[in-house]
């Protein structure tokens, strides 16, 4: 007969100490692990309040609430960037170099956000640029319900990157995805937006313009000076003869008209070269070059490439978008409709007050006489 001993199991109760029937057991073996959950959870939540209060009282320029909020998990912290040693050693010097050419520029935390269609390769850019698997992939159900933060840190250096999910649904732009975005990113200064989309599609559609005109409304069109357009799927063969160049170039200036339209900058003001466009090939197939780095079909070394075309974007002269409520409220939201007033106001005048008026005249006009009058 299996007896249970109280003094090794302070968890289990008086009954538990004489044998136990099967279903016995199982409600004991349940209750346990409801109280080592109830345990884990409770532990789990110490160790997030204590690393919060930590990140706080460290004064992290990236600002605390930003990396806590990190994928609204409530515990996620700037983790230090051991992706960067999976590159090979070229890539690694690079990008190092690159963050202290950053530093140089007293900028000691750069963010990121990814936007885009549903499955172009948004969190696989991300992960490609992490050099680590940060964000879930899948071909079929392809995003993230909402959006993700990531931070690294490396040498004093924090990058953030917030990946989002797709903001199309069913052929339309979703405003409760595009909602979500705008409240996570409430507050947080994005020094760069990479729009994501494919190389290897031939054509852009009103989907697109949609999207680059709901960025635009919801983060004012100066987020474009922070843009850099980075197509995936970078490594092909361009169909009809075209070099890789010519095809690069004429699917650039598709996506860059796409954006110049939907973010609306007036002609002379027009972005036009102003948006680098980068190449990206997140597939593991990828060709390498002889010091093992990931190389595209014009001889690109994209990360490095990708990395740098974000560090000058991020220190142009242009200035960070912080998404406070003011922006997210879109411009002059509380002016929104005045220049109708006076409109309506004449409306009322002569078509309503003059009207009754009229009416009222005629029918004194009309009303029989009384025999004192
Ligand atoms: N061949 C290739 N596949 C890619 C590339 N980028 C993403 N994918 C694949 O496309 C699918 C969607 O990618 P994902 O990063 O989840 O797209 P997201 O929805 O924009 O975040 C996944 O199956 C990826 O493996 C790329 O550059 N090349
Ligand atoms: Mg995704």
């Amino acid at each position: 007969m299996t007896r249970f001993h109280k003094e090794k199991d302070p968890n289990l109760t008086d009954e538990s100490l004489v044998a136990p029937s099967r279903n016995r057991l199982r409600i004991e073996i349940k209750k346990r692990h409801r109280i080592e959950l109830k345990e884990q959870s409770a532990i789990a939540g110490i160790e997030c309040f204590a690393l919060a209060g930590i990140w706080v009282l460290a004064g992290n320029s990236s600002g605390a609430g930003e990396t806590i909020a990190a994928g609204n998990t409530g515990c996620s912290m700037a983790r230090e960037w051991t992706g960067i040693q999976q590159f090979p050693l070229a890539t690694q010097t690079k990008l190092l170099e690159l963050l202290g050419t950053l530093k140089e520029k007293e900028r000691d935390s750069l963010t990121i956000l990814v936007m885009g269609k549903g499955g172009v390769g948004k969190s696989s850019t991300v992960n490609s640029i992490l050099g680590e698997r940060a964000v879930s992939v899948s071909a079929f159900q392809s995003d993230v319900p909402r959006p993700v933060m990531i931070s690294r840190e490396r040498s004093g250096f924090t990058l953030n990157i917030i990946d989002t999910p797709g903001i199309v649904e069913g052929g339309y732009v979703n405003d409760q995805a595009l909602d979500l975005i705008k409240r996570f990113l409430l507050n947080k200064t994005i020094d760069v937006l990479l729009y994501v989309d494919r190389l290897d599609s031939y054509r852009v559609d009103n989907l697109d313009r949609q999207i680059v005109k709901a960025i635009t409304e919801s983060f004012g069109k100066e987020i474009w000076r922070k843009g850099v357009v980075v197509l995936t799927h970078a490594q092909l063969t361009p169909p009809d003869c075209l070099g890789y160049d010519d095809f690069f170039a004429r699917r650039s200036n598709a996506v860059l008209k796409v954006v110049d339209s939907g973010a609306r900058f007036k002609k002379q003001d027009a972005l036009g070269d102003a948006i680098p466009v980068v190449l990206a090939e997140n597939s593991s197939r990828c060709n390498k070059n002889d010091n093992g780095e990931k190389i595209l079909p014009n001889g690109t070394v994209w990360i490095p490439n990708i990395v740098e075309t974000i560090t000058n974007v991020a220190t142009n002269e242009s200035k960070s978008i912080l998404v406070d409520q003011k922006l997210i409220d879109g411009p002059n939201a509380n002016e929104r409709g005045k220049g109708f007033i006076p409109l309506i106001l004449a409306f009322q005048y002569f078509f309503v007050i003059k009207q009754f008026q009229k009416w009222i005249k005629d029918d004194i006009a009309k009303e029989p006489k009384s025999s004192w009058e």
